[in-house]
């Protein structure tokens, strides 16, 4: 980062406050015009991150906002609509005004997104210049944030502590090669041959059961354990305890226990040298190395050995190493790589954001450095795209995204 002229950096900030501008609806971000016209849950709480050095109103509004379209189960919903077109699947598909348990005045998706959101309302607690707005803040997202972290105990599928994804979109990184053996399991002739289909027809057999965490857990055919999920919702625990104890005067503990719960069940269930994805209806680990296996890097208290065998990982010629713009989302041997498609390649802002406070977590602070610096230059050469070629820093999928404008902010500003 040394030798950034400051005359640079201040008009990337003030391009990246322009896309947040734009994308804003008045009370929530949209992740980016056109392609995806409605508020989206990862989204937003990589929006509220990036916003909580300097607005924490609109920081903590952003995350607000999703929570009007929570669940009484306390599933916060990947999609709160804005209107009913724009999209697809659109709210026509999820037909949540018929599900009992969904709010009456919104209408949403009916699957969740990795549980980042505690984490962006600690984030914004510990960035506000104004305390006492980010306290109250704070308590008025805390009811909704124990709701949610609740539901997640229920979406234990393989009764081991760790949450399942019952469909790619709850993963966040929809089209990574840690699905395709768990898709390709599916009953053939019922489901379509494209993975889209397959989309599909999952998020179809979702509503058609009620969304119903029992029938996640017991029968749905895709139910697969992600450490990023998992790493992320570990690391939500974590700012629940800090938040408990600094903000709402509640008892830290079970919060503790949580993360603990969920330390102990990555390294038992999906640890074997790095961390994989477990299929657990066909109970095997997904033998592909993705960005979503450094998850449990967030962990501050993963061991030593696995900290020390996953940055080796990242460093090495599998990732960071033979590529120019890194981090790629998918191991560039592997034959799933594709440095072009979604999520089977290239690189994405809000994975490098991660990584690099997953390495200043363990103080491993050369490589922080390279994660910031290298991620400032794909958005100062490519502007603020949906994702990057890992090789040559070219931009992907949709210009002015949200997400990557936020974290930018947040990178400018340390
Ligand atoms: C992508 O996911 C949506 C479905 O939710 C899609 O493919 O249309 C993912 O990158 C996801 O992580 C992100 O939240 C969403 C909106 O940016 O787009």
């Amino acid at each position: 980062m040394e030798g950034r002229p400051a005359v640079d950096d201040a008009a990337l900030g003030r391009a990246a406050l322009a896309v947040l501008d734009a994308n804003w609806t008045g009370t929530s971000t949209v992740p980016a015009p056109g392609i995806y016209p409605h508020q989206w849950s990862l989204d937003s709480a990589f929006v509220a991150i990036g916003l909580a050095r300097r607005d924490t109103a609109r920081a903590g509004q952003e995350l607000l906002s999703l929570f009007t379209g929570q669940w009484r189960t306390g599933m916060v919903p990947h999609i709160v609509f804005h209107h009913s077109d724009g999209y697809f699947p659109g709210p026509s598909m999820w037909r949540s005004e018929e599900v009992p348990d969904a709010p009456r005045g919104a209408l949403t998706s009916g699957l969740t997104q990795p549980p980042l959101h505690a984490y962006a309302a600690w984030w914004i607690w510990r960035h506000a210049a104004d305390r006492e707005l980010a306290a109250r803040f704070v308590r008025r997202a805390w009811p909704s944030l124990v709701a949610q972290h609740a539901y997640l105990r229920s979406r234990d599928a393989g009764g081991h502590g760790l949450a399942a994804i019952a469909h790619p979109w709850e993963s966040g990184m929809d089209d990574s090669p840690a699905w395709d053996a768990p898709l390709a399991n599916l009953p053939a002739g019922r489901c379509g041959t494209g993975y889209h289909d397959r989309y599909f027809w999952l998020a179809v057999q979702c509503r058609d059961h009620g969304y119903a965490p029992s029938y996640f857990r017991e029968e749905h055919p895709f139910a697969v354990e992600d450490p990023m999920f998992n790493g992320i919702w570990l690391l939500s625990c974590d700012a629940m305890a800090r938040l408990a104890s600094e903000v709402v005067g509640a008892d830290p503990e079970p919060f503790q226990e949580a993360a603990a719960r969920i330390r102990g069940a990555l390294l038992d269930r999906l640890w074997n040298g790095a961390f994989y994805a477990r299929d657990l209806r066909a109970d095997r680990l997904v033998p592909v190395c993705t960005i979503g296996g450094f998850g449990p890097m967030l962990d501050p208290e993963m061991p030593h050995h696995v900290i020390a065998a996953l940055t080796a990982l990242l460093e090495s010629t599998k990732f960071m190493g033979a590529a120019g713009y890194p981090v790629p989302s998918c191991e560039i041997r592997a034959p799933e790589f594709d440095r072009a498609q979604y999520w089977r390649g290239p690189s994405w802002i809000s994975t490098n954001w991660l990584l690099s406070q997953a390495a200043a977590v363990h103080g491993l602070d050369r490589l922080r450095e390279l994660l910031v610096a290298s991620t400032l230059r794909l958005v100062r050469q490519g502007g603020f795209r949906e994702c990057f070629d890992p090789f040559d820093g070219t931009g992907h999928g949709c210009r002015d995204f949200s997400w990557s404008a936020a974290l930018t902010l947040d990178l400018l500003g340390r």
